[in-house]
């Protein structure tokens, strides 16, 4: 008889979502060549895109409404500006905050700050971001886990916390929001 073939590392099928799993014999391992959109060890993560835009309005109590399609766990929140600016001034005008801060607030549904993560309703520094970037990313350093259906708000801090927005233009702040996700 001969020797029985030595077992492929892809024999498990460690790779998921349509990945192709690629053995690794010397090293006993694999690694997964995931389809585009998905990353990951096993191609386990993928980008999950809100339907529509999401706007953000710099006073009125008009946060940014969207629903978490599916259940799962979240890694990070990308916001790409699509058009509008906010504002915490009659002068100024930007993306996202005021300069190199951050006024944008992740909360649940009752205004509950999700992020920044210390869950202080404040505005924040995001290292390689500014309140005039072309996108935001927000990770989380533990995935934030969500129902399908579940409802999250994207304030203007100053119109989350009632912080002198009388004086901001009326203006809204529109975005994509795209997770970084699993299942
Ligand atoms: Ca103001
Ligand atoms: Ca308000």
């Amino acid at each position: 008889m001969s020797n029985a073939p030595s077992q492929s590392p892809c024999l498990s099928k460690p790779c998921r979502n349509n990945s192709s799993c690629r053995a690794l014999y010397q090293l006993n391992d694999f690694w997964c060549e995931c389809q585009a959109n998905y990353s990951g060890r096993y191609c386990e993560k993928w980008l999950v895109e809100i339907p529509g835009d999401v706007c953000m309005y710099g006073k009125g109590d008009k946060p940014g409404v969207f629903f978490t399609p599916m259940a799962g766990k979240i890694y990070s929140t990308r916001l790409v500006h699509i058009s509008g600016k906010v504002s915490c001034t009659p002068e100024d005008e930007s993306n996202w905050g005021y300069h190199s801060f951050i006024d944008t607030i992740l909360t649940d549904k009752d205004d509950h700050v999700v992020f920044p993560e210390d869950q202080i309703a404040n505005y924040y520094e995001l290292p390689g971001f500014t309140g005039n970037s072309p996108e935001l990313v927000l990770t989380f350093t533990s995935p934030l886990v969500v129902n399908a259906g579940q409802e999250y708000r994207l304030w203007y801090w100053e119109d989350l916390v009632n912080d002198t927005e009388e004086d901001n233009k009326p203006g809204s702040s529109c975005m994509k929001v795209i997770y970084l996700f699993s299942d």
